[in-house]
């Protein structure tokens, strides 16, 4: 990764500022709460985190993939699981608008880079996750309206947020038969699952949506009819990349802990520090979290310039980011001894909401298995 430039600075410190006083103090209170501040996410807003690489005339903040890799690792020094959400909502953002009409552009956006709406992004279905092009949610033009019918699974925010994505069956099988559709809240026939309970990520709603019988007008089409799956491909490579960065930042915080820990803690007359073995997993740790940084550096970079092997990359850094970070996070954990696995001091929390990322936005079975295909297709 080369330097930063002056803008890219002033944009980190920005962040880190919100982050640290807006996120951290708070952030084992709202996990064991399963409080979804929705309040401070407007005041993200607020600050341009609503629409990171949205175009300005909507709100957007007009800022690039390499910019937002390092404003997620930021953030989720404060707070892992509001930096993911924040990730999604910008994935549903970018959605419209980069493939909305002018009209759908104006008509949602605005309110969304303000984080006044929050954005939810539904492609997982009970029976269709990794193989996502299986999807079996409907969507059946009649007159001027869609009707979908179907169900969503894991949807994160649902519930919460008054604007939802769905890539549903407008066609045939496969993914040519797949749209994107905007679904408003309130739209009728429209309910949500009981909030999933998890490991982590406690501090955001996870839900099944449920269509039965929705309509919507049929200007919500986002982008072409059967252009939906290549939709959500595409934002999902940004979205793999911030998931990325936001285990690097979760890591890099414990990693940060850690060393001031060991050189408090003593144990055998002498800092745990001096004790080399424990210098060396810290020196690990590190490693692989630089390694990591320079890898989702080289994805983001590849989505800014549309190079044709940035889903690859994308692919790749996800698939390194979470594995080094998780790892790195559990060894956080581990060097703190028992203390570690305390909820006071925020490690545990870390592991448990890193652990996820190597699931969802696609399993790191799946990143290895769109490496392995451009591989030997390349
Ligand atoms: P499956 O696809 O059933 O996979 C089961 C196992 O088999 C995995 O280990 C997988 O890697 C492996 N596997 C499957 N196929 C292959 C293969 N070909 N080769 C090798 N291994 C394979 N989805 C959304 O659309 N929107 C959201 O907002 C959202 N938020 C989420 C939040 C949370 C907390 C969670 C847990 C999930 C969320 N998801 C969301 C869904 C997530 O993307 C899926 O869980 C994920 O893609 C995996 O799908 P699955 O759970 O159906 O697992
Ligand atoms: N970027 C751009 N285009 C892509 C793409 C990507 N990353 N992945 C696939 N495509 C295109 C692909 O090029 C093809 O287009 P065309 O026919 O024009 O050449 C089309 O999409 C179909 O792709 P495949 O033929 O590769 O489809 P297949 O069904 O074999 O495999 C797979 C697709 C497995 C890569 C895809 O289903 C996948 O990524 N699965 C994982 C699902 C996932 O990531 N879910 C995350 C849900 S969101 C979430 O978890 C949140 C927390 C928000």
């Amino acid at each position: 990764m080369t330097a930063l430039t002056e803008d890219q600075q002033a944009i980190v410190e920005a962040v880190r500022d919100f982050s640290q006083s807006a996120l951290a103090p708070h952030a084992v209170e709202w996990d064991q709460a399963k409080h979804f501040p929705v309040d401070v996410l407007r005041q993200a807003g607020e600050i341009g985190l609503g629409g990171i690489y949205a175009t300005d005339d909507v709100g957007g903040s007009g800022l690039s993939r390499s910019d937002a890799v390092l404003i997620f690792e930021e953030l989720a020094k404060g707070d892992t699981t509001i930096a993911a959400y924040i990730s999604i909502h910008n994935m549903v953002v970018w959605m419209i608008d980069s493939f909305g009409t002018e009209a759908q552009r104006h008509q949602w956006v605005p309110r969304l880079t303000t984080m006044e709406h929050l954005g939810s992004y539904c492609l997982t279905e009970p029976d269709a996750g990794s193989d996502a092009a299986a999807l079996k949610t409907s969507a059946v033009r009649d007159g001027d309206e869609f009707v979908l019918n179907g169900v969503k699974q894991f949807i994160s925010g649902a519930g919460t947020s008054a604007v939802y994505v769905v890539m549903a069956r407008t066609g045939g099988a496969g993914p040519k038969g797949i749209s994107a559709i905007i679904v408003p809240a309130d739209a009728a026939g429209l309910s949500f699952g009981p909030n999933e309970k998890k490991m982590g990520w406690n501090a955001q709603p996870t839900r099944q949506v449920i269509f039965d019988n929705v309509r919507v007008p049929a200007l919500n089409l986002l982008g072409e009819d059967g252009g939906g799956f290549t939709i959500a491909m595409k934002s999902l490579n940004g979205g793999r990349v911030n998931m990325g960065a936001c285990s690097l930042g979760g890591a890099q915080w414990a990693l940060d802990q850690t060393v001031r820990y060991v050189k408090e803690r003593t144990a055998f007359g002498k800092p745990l520090a001096e004790q080399q073995s424990l210098v060396f997993t810290l020196a690990d740790m590190e490693t692989e979290l630089q390694a990591a940084r320079g890898l989702l550096h080289r994805a983001a970079l590849a989505i800014d310039n549309d190079d044709p092997d940035a889903a690859s990359l994308c692919a790749m850094a996800k698939r390194f980011a979470t594995d080094v970070s998780f790892t790195a996070a559990n060894s956080a954990l581990q060097l703190h001894g028992g203390y570690g696995y305390l909820a006071d001091y925020g490690i545990e929390k870390v592991v448990r909401d890193l652990r996820v990322h190597q699931i969802l936005e696609g399993t790191n079975e799946i990143m290895r298995l769109i490496v392995g295909r451009a591989l030997l297709e390349g």
